[in-house]
């Protein structure tokens, strides 16, 4: 019997499909290339694969602009590809959870093609159409109906010529917001989801979930200008106003999942899992996502500690983060959803700059060493772990030298923004270097050959250089290496129901280079204590130190201690159980 919360002991890896292995030599990853790796997964001991998104798309931002739910886009390969990927995952014990894009889809998707094609088409209000403001003519700069930036840089509005109303897009012009307002919207996408998973997919992690319900008051045109310069989350603002207000965690968000849920999981078998990515929430809000009772999705992905290095005035506003400033946000994630909800727990994905350039220090010296110690913080957590492709294998950010090298369609627009707002060309590409998405997003790193193992072609993003040093095949079998010491982590999970099921509880909150905690579950504790700093010599002076020093010391991310006592070395990692 599969319990309703399997995925409490689950690891999820993440694949990004384009950059994860290219099996048809064009230099873009595939699913055929997903299948010859997953031996790979396997080793690691994963439980979940959450795919990034294969439908068809015009991949203006690489695939999160659908415009076919129903099928695999060419560059990916066919519905028959991803049915083997299920099975063969399936056989090895794996699951498959698909990426779900029903924010908005893409302006080539047959929906919005037909609702653009006139006023009165019975898909028009399918999206968000709305006249100019009053007294302006369509078009024009300011005539917009609402301020609303665009995640991707300009407003959130695009003028329609031809039907003389404009479409709202959160993201990018060709990515449409879809009106969840309208039942039948809602509709033709849990029968959708419900085609997915009669296909034999075990769920999905839904894309920016938190933005389906607007804020509309009575009126035309019935959405209300944000404030200009402040910080919406993930929207940057500049002569911009903020959205946030009126798109994110909005007033019928919750009903809408709970509608999702009783349309689309409540009569299947447990062994599913659903996860939203939410920006800007909170965790009481989070609480009301995950609390079980609710019936909305398993887990969220917060932002609250991908969000601290960013300032007032947004992601592009980089400003220091300190071990303290991101140790009160996990405690605090941690209490808040001890009771009901549950934790995600994650360092990086296909938006975030790699871990270890961002959290670790990603020199040589202490690349692995960082990069194992962040991990058994993150693994040792409450919550369900999240790998990314790469980050497994310690892999840092890519030298972007200039604009030219960049692919994300955000650095680019936020690039040319930067520009425009005065900064010169070096220091705005200074900014793009630490935070650029295309970051994480070069090739997986298989080997020290050419294009790292991931294809016979140019890649369509260069593999990282240090893909010579870097690499799956150099990692594998090899005691103390990032990959064997992922692995560990992932069996500790599986075989220990502390992992799992025991409380957090904080330890020297105040340090300001260790990281610490006690997890404790019926009668059995573990202590994990990681020096997030590349200094040597740094004391953990942790409660009751005598009797952990001699208890069972379960990891430990070098050969051995490299002090006596609670003095740690530079990143030093240890787990101690009894
Ligand atoms: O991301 C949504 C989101 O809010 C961010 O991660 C955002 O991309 C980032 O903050 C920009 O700075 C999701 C997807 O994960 C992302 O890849 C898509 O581009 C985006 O939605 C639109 O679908």
């Amino acid at each position: 019997v599969v319990a309703r919360d399997w995925w409490k002991s689950a690891v999820v890896y993440q694949v990004y499909p384009r950059s994860f292995m290219d099996g048809n030599g064009d230099g873009v990853g595939d699913i055929p290339g997903i299948r010859q790796r997953l031996d790979h997964l396997e080793h690691l001991g994963v439980d979940v694969v959450w795919l990034s998104p294969v439908y068809r798309s015009p991949m203006d931002d690489n695939g999160y602009d659908i415009s076919d739910y129903y099928d695999v886009d060419p560059l990916f390969g066919t519905l028959e590809d991803l049915d083997g990927l299920i099975e063969d995952l399936h056989a090895r014990g794996m699951k498959l959870v698909m990426d779900l894009v029903v924010n908005h889809t893409s302006s080539a998707h047959a929906w919005f093609e037909e609702s653009r094609s006139s006023r009165d088409n019975p898909k028009r209000d399918w999206y968000w159409w709305r006249p100019p403001r009053p007294g302006r003519t369509g078009g024009e700069p300011g005539a917009e109906p609402t301020n609303w930036g665009s995640v991707f840089s300009g407003s959130a509005w695009a003028w329609d010529e031809a039907t003389g109303e404009y479409y709202l897009h959160i993201f990018a012009e060709s990515q449409p917001d879809l009106n969840w307002e309208n039942p039948e919207v809602r509709q033709a996408v849990y029968s959708m989801m419900n085609w997915w998973l009669d296909r034999g997919v075990d769920g999905f992690r839904m894309d920016v979930i938190n933005l389906i319900s607007k804020v509309t008051v009575p009126g035309s045109p019935g959405l209300l200008d944000g404030e200009v310069g402040g910080n919406g989350g993930p929207i940057n603002t500049r002569v911009y106003g903020d959205q946030g207000p009126y798109v994110l965690n909005g007033p019928r968000v919750h009903d809408y999942l709970q509608e999702m849920h009783r349309e689309v999981f409540a009569h299947r078998p447990a062994g599913l899992l659903t996860v939203g990515e939410t920006p800007a929430t909170s965790v009481d809000q989070a609480r009301l996502y995950t609390d079980p009772a609710r019936a909305e999705v398993d887990m969220v992905f917060q932002f609250e500690h991908v969000d601290l290095d960013s300032g007032p005035q947004g992601k592009w506003d980089i400003v220091p983060m300190t071990v303290r400033d991101l140790k009160e946000s996990l405690f605090r994630w941690q209490e808040g959803l001890a009771e009901a909800g549950w934790n995600s727990l994650y360092l990086g994905n296909h938006d975030q700059p790699r871990l270890v350039s961002r959290f670790g220090d990603d020199s040589p010296e202490h690349r692995e060493a960082s990069a194992t110690a962040l991990a058994t913080m993150l693994h040792l957590l409450r919550g369900t772990p999240y790998v990314y492709q790469g980050d497994e294998i310690g892999m840092a950010n890519t030298p972007l030298p200039d604009i030219s090298h960049c692919r994300d369609v955000e650095s680019i627009n936020a690039y040319q923004d930067l520009l425009d707002a005065g900064l010169p060309p070096e220091e705005a590409m200074g900014r793009i270097r630490h935070k650029s998405r295309d970051n994480a997003r070069t090739p997986v790193q298989w080997d020290d050959s050419p294009h790292a193992g991931f294809s016979t072609a140019d890649p369509w993003l260069p593999a990282s250089p240090d893909h010579a040093t870097v690499n799956v095949a150099a990692q594998v079998g090899v005691a103390g290496s990032v990959l064997e010491h992922h692995r560990a982590l992932i069996a500790l999970r599986h075989e220990e129901p502390v992992v799992v099921h025991g409380e957090t509880v904080p330890v020297l909150a105040d340090h300001e280079q260790v990281v610490a905690f006690v997890r404790r579950h019926e009668g059995r504790e573990l202590l994990v204590v990681v020096n997030a700093s590349s200094e040597d010599g740094v004391v953990a002076d942790v409660p009751d130190a005598e009797a952990w020093a001699s208890a069972e010391l379960v990891l430990c991310n070098r050969a051995s201690p490299s002090h006596d006592g609670f003095v740690l070395g530079p990143w030093e990692a240890r787990v101690h159980r009894r």
